[in-house]
């Protein structure tokens, strides 16, 4: 890796995301490709050297080409090990057709994504045809709506459900809250599985601490785990496995072939949680209050 000299910085333009007020990530950018506010946020795909076609919302780096693989493959994957008999799927966000494009690569019967902004569908479509493409497919049902609005009015139930949200502010805010999860929960069958995003262990703990609190007196396995995503605030991101019946580690399938990241012993590590995780996990009311 060559490192240029800051005088030579100065005159590229860059677009930077804060991970909190004093860093974060730079990316420079080769190409301009798209910049638009949609009613719900600002759209953003540039390309850089290194990372190829980068998509931003309101600033906060969703996907790029080079390390989509680690995130995308994360989401999906693990749920499928452990339940292969799988068939009627329900994504939430995901508008961009990553987490999709996984799950179609299992003999599923169909899946439904629910993304509120058609303007990142468009944008996919046109910059990230290696995920969008999976949009067309047959088994693919779209649904333009608030997955709020969605979840609330479907009497519809799915295997597995996979949250592919942003961060907890702007149109995705609710899709981190108790009440989310627990109207979800009469979507899932007997059998299923939820996995959502659960955002950087480094950075926010609190929330995932939060988060496991409220989910713990909904479900009956709770189980986080984590993997690398390069561009993500901290480099290492957390997911959340949720179910009833089926525990995360008791593998009945194998992965389909061409997986980038994920393979079973992958599968058994990620949710092995290092000591800062597990710690906060076990804090209980009473230690918070002498903090
Ligand atoms: N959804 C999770 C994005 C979280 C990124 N957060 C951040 N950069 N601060 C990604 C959508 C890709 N299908």
């Amino acid at each position: 890796m060559t490192l240029k000299k800051n005088t030579d910085r100065e005159k590229t333009l860059e677009r930077r995301e804060y991970h909190t007020s004093s860093n974060g990530l730079f990316f420079e950018v080769k190409n301009r490709l798209f910049k638009q506010e949609s009613l719900y946020q600002r759209i953003e795909v540039f390309e850089n050297e290194h990372f190829g076609r980068v998509l931003l919302l309101d600033d906060l780096v969703q996907t790029t080409e080079k390390d989509e693989f680690f995130y995308h493959e994360m989401l999906v994957h693990p749920a499928f090990l452990v339940l292969p008999s799988a068939h009627h799927l329900l994504v939430i966000g995901g508008g961009d057709g990553g987490a999709l494009k996984e799950i179609l690569r299992y003999p599923v019967e169909s899946v439904c994504l629910v993304e509120i902004d058609p303007l990142v569908i468009e944008v996919s479509q046109e910059y990230f045809p290696w995920l969008s493409a999976c949009l067309k497919d047959r088994r693919t049902e779209l649904v333009i709506s608030d997955g709020r609005e969605f979840i609330q009015k479907t009497n519809r139930k799915f295997d597995i459900i996979c949250i592919d949200s942003s961060d907890p502010v702007g149109p995705s805010a609710w899709l981190h809250e108790k009440d989310f999860f627990s109207r979800l929960k009469e979507c899932l069958c007997d059998e299923g599985i939820i996995v959502a995003q659960a955002g950087s262990p480094f950075y926010r703990m609190d929330l995932i601490k939060k988060k496991n609190d409220f989910l713990k007196s909904l479900f009956k396995i709770v189980s986080f785990y984590m993997s690398p995503v390069p561009t993500y605030p901290g480099g290492s991101w957390a997911f959340v496995y949720l179910s009833d019946r089926v525990q995360p580690l008791k593998i009945k399938g194998s992965p389909p072939a061409g997986l980038r990241y994920f393979n079973p012993d992958i599968h058994r590590a990620a949710f092995s949680l290092p000591e800062f995780f597990k710690n906060k996990l076990d804090e209980s009311g009473h230690d918070k209050a002498r903090m």
